[in-house]
């Protein structure tokens, strides 16, 4: 019986410790296992997502932002600019197409006439009861010869104009009844707007510019008393002169202006017989 109870309980000792190894073993197996989950689980949470979520949407925005920002700005700056221009170019032209079509005239050039006075291109626009007209000389420069010896001291001592005439209801038969100007241009007119200079008696011959010399006016026919156009009124008027682009532009309202009315140019200066000449729209 010693032996057995030895056996037996040398028998219980080693499966005690075969079992607590095998619990020791499992448990270890368990937290290597356990430790590696929460690396698998956690290596790859922090580095994975933050590589996948942050750099990617880093690199979309700055790809979205950026570059579309570049072809937007490029599209931007180039293409507006052809369809800027396209219709800076367009849009006066079928705004102002049945005006300007109607309206631009060119003039023969006259190598007898002064350069200054000799038109070359003449349109008008009419907005609201404004009228705008460009007047194209073959030369303004910047400075003219005024008070010319030769030219008569008197009452008809007009050195340069540059006018219109204003048929306001588009009818011959209404405004001024005859020449009321050099040339018949005035004739059924209701305005005129020039600007003109007058050889002044007591001046000598001197260079200067036109913008110093010349008086702007504003006229209105208001009926046939006195001779032709004694019953005129005359306002301020304001024409701009840009030699730079040998160019005069009148702008004025006139009342009654409508797109029925029609504008008329002359233009007077002196030629080297000093007589006085013209342009006219024929
Ligand atoms: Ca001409
Ligand atoms: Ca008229």
């Amino acid at each position: 019986m010693k032996l057995d109870n030895k056996l037996f309980l040398i028998t219980i000792v080693i499966i005690a410790v075969v079992m607590s190894a095998c619990a020791m073993t499992i448990s270890i197996a368990a937290l290597v296992m356990n430790s590696r989950a929460q690396q698998v689980e956690a290596q790859p949470t922090p580095e994975d997502t933050a590589q996948v979520e942050a750099q990617p949407t880093l690199e979309d925005t700055a790809q979205v932002e950026a570059q579309p920002t570049l072809e937007d700005t490029a599209q931007v700056e180039s293409q507006p600019t052809p369809e800027d221009t396209a219709q800076v170019e367009s849009q006066p032209t079928p705004k102002d197409t049945a005006q300007v079509e109607a309206n631009v005239f060119s003039d023969p050039l006259d190598e007898n006439l002064p350069a200054v006075i000799d038109v070359v291109n003449f349109s008008y626009h009419i907005e609201g009861e404004e009228i705008v007209a460009e007047m194209f000389l073959r030369d303004l420069p910047e400075t003219m010869v005024f008070n010319q010896n030769q030219v008569p001291k008197g009452e008809n001592n007009l050195e340069y104009k540059w006018g219109l005439y204003i048929d306001i209801d588009g009818n011959k038969d209404t405004g001024a009844p005859r020449s009321c100007s050099y040339l018949d241009t005035a004739i059924g007119t209701e305005y005129e707007m020039d600007a003109a200079y007058y050889a002044q008696r007591d001046e000598e011959t001197v260079e200067d510019k036109l913008s110093n010399r010349v008086k702007c006016h504003v006229a209105e026919y208001t009926g046939p008393s006195g001779d032709c156009w004694g019953g005129l009124f005359f306002q301020r008027a304001k024409i701009i002169i840009k030699p730079d682009e040998n160019k005069l532009i009148f702008r004025h309202e006139f009342p009654g202006a409508t797109q029925n009315t029609k504008v008329y140019y002359q233009t007077a200066g002196r030629n080297e017989e000093y007589d006085l000449v013209f342009d006219v729209m024929d």
